[in-house]
């Protein structure tokens, strides 16, 4: 193996463990509810935060010290950081990688010479994928650095544009079918607006609709058989994003005939950003039978910026990890670590520090999903808690079988109802037994 990370493989030490590289929870063979670790965290890195972030800030240039980057956009720099990338993949013990397009591959002067650099990348990220068994969670295209972005990709006012980003995303689509991606993100960068005084909204939703729809239809062409996703985000870079939050994108989906066709990729800092809490928009997404994937990272909740934090939180990796399970476990999706290492962490081995604190986090918080499904008492508290819908006349009202006339006259009979307490400090309580008592 090639040595630009001075560390051997990580390993799992077990709890007690102050190595900073080695694992104190994340066992990958170990079983919880019948599979593995790894099966069910399917943990993925993401290529633009490890490879291409320089921990700028809007204060500040890049402190991230990379010594096998040149700098330069030639495509052999490229190809070197495959290298690199994959040294790291197989170190950590990350089965799954993300990438954008212009992540891997710089961007050039016409679009031959960008497909042509990308293909040559792409067919290293192969070989690599190949020899050490890695894989691709999903593929996305950048629709938004570029200045030709500034007014959105799908929904720009120009046509020129549309059409520029509909010729990336086709080749962003074949790039990932050819590596064998088992999704492909649409997270609409500059998808949304400033003003509503420049902007035509119905005219854009319809447009970015049109792009997804072209995308369901090329995918079909090409026999590309991964999931599609979409990646709510409610502001940053654009003051309003139409993708706002899983309740807009469903309603998206919805409204333009897409549900069938796409599931979501949930960010924690974006849901957080909209005003939710992460287990909020899951439990939305998985009700709705669309909890596709995870980008796992976490923000500072009074900053109000996407901050993009190694997830470390255990109440967060608990219940989203609840969530999962309820699901019966991902099927194409997987925890993608879309998140940055702090401006002062910069060097190199803090690439390992800031993966394995997440992958500890949520190997944390999946032994506490288990124990509390197995323990069973917060799923029969809700259950009870709706136990008066188990009678005749819930169950009328529940297939829609009765009417307000009906239930009028009932109530006018009826003793007033009686409510039993929510029980919500106990809860807590079990909730908080299990964090503290789960090893
Ligand atoms: C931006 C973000 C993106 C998407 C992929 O906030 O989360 O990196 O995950 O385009
Ligand atoms: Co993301």
């Amino acid at each position: 193996m090639a040595q630009y990370f001075p560390t051997n493989p990580i390993a799992f030490e077990g709890p007690d463990s102050t190595n900073p590289l080695a694992f104190k929870v994340y066992d990958a063979g170990a079983p919880v509810e019948g599979r593995t670790m790894k099966d069910h965290l399917r943990f993925g890195a993401a290529y633009w935060h490890c490879m291409r972030n320089p921990l700028s800030d809007p204060f500040g240039a890049g402190t991230a010290i990379t010594p096998w980057d040149d700098g330069s956009d030639s495509l052999g720099n490229a190809l070197k950081r495959v290298e690199v990338f994959f040294e790291f993949l197989e170190k950590i013990d990350i089965d799954y990688y993300c990438f954008h397009d212009r992540d891997v591959s710089p961007e050039r002067a016409t679009i031959q010479e960008t497909w042509a650099d990308f293909d040559r990348v792409a067919a290293l990220l192969k070989e690599k994928q190949q020899a050490t068994g890695k894989k691709l969670l999903w593929g996305t295209a950048c629709l938004f650095t570029h200045p030709r972005y500034a007014q959105g990709g799908a929904t720009s006012p120009e046509l020129g544009v549309f059409t520029y980003a509909a010729a990336q995303v086709k080749k962003a689509l074949e790039v990932t079918h050819e590596l064998g991606g088992e999704g492909y993100t649409f997270w609409g960068g500059r998808e949304g607006y400033s003003t509503l005084l420049n902007t035509d909204m119905k005219r854009e939703r319809e447009h970015l609709a049109c792009l997804l729809h072209m995308a369901v239809d090329h995918k079909k062409k090409i026999g590309f058989t991964g999931q599609f996703y979409i990646e709510p985000k409610p502001q940053e870079p654009t003051t309003h994003q139409y993708d706002s939050d899983a309740a807009a994108c469903l309603n998206f989906l919805r409204e333009f005939g897409l549900m069938e066709h796409f599931k979501l990729n949930l960010e924690t800092n974006h849901a957080t950003l909209a005003g939710h809490t992460m287990i909020h928009e899951v439990r939305t997404a998985r009700e709705a039978g669309a909890l596709g994937s995870i980008d796992a990272n976490q923000g500072t909740a009074n900053c109000g910026w996407d901050t993009d934090e190694f997830p470390t939180d255990l109440y967060l990796t608990a219940g989203v990890m609840l969530e999962v399970l309820e699901m019966g476990g991902f099927t194409t999706g997987g925890l993608n670590f879309d998140a940055k290492r702090r401006r002062d962490s910069f060097e190199p081995l803090d690439l390992f520090h800031a993966h394995i604190a997440g992958m500890d986090a949520f190997a944390h918080g999946l032994k506490v999903a288990a124990a509390i499904r197995k323990d069973g008492r917060i799923a029969e508290f809700v259950k009870a808690r709706y136990a008066s819908w188990n009678s005749e006349l819930g169950e009328r009202i529940e297939a829609g079988k009765t009417s307000l006339s009906e239930l009028h006259a009932i109530a006018t009979k009826s003793e007033p109802p009686v409510l039993k307490s929510g029980r919500q400090e106990v809860l807590d309580g079990i909730l908080n037994q299990y964090l503290r008592n789960t090893h």
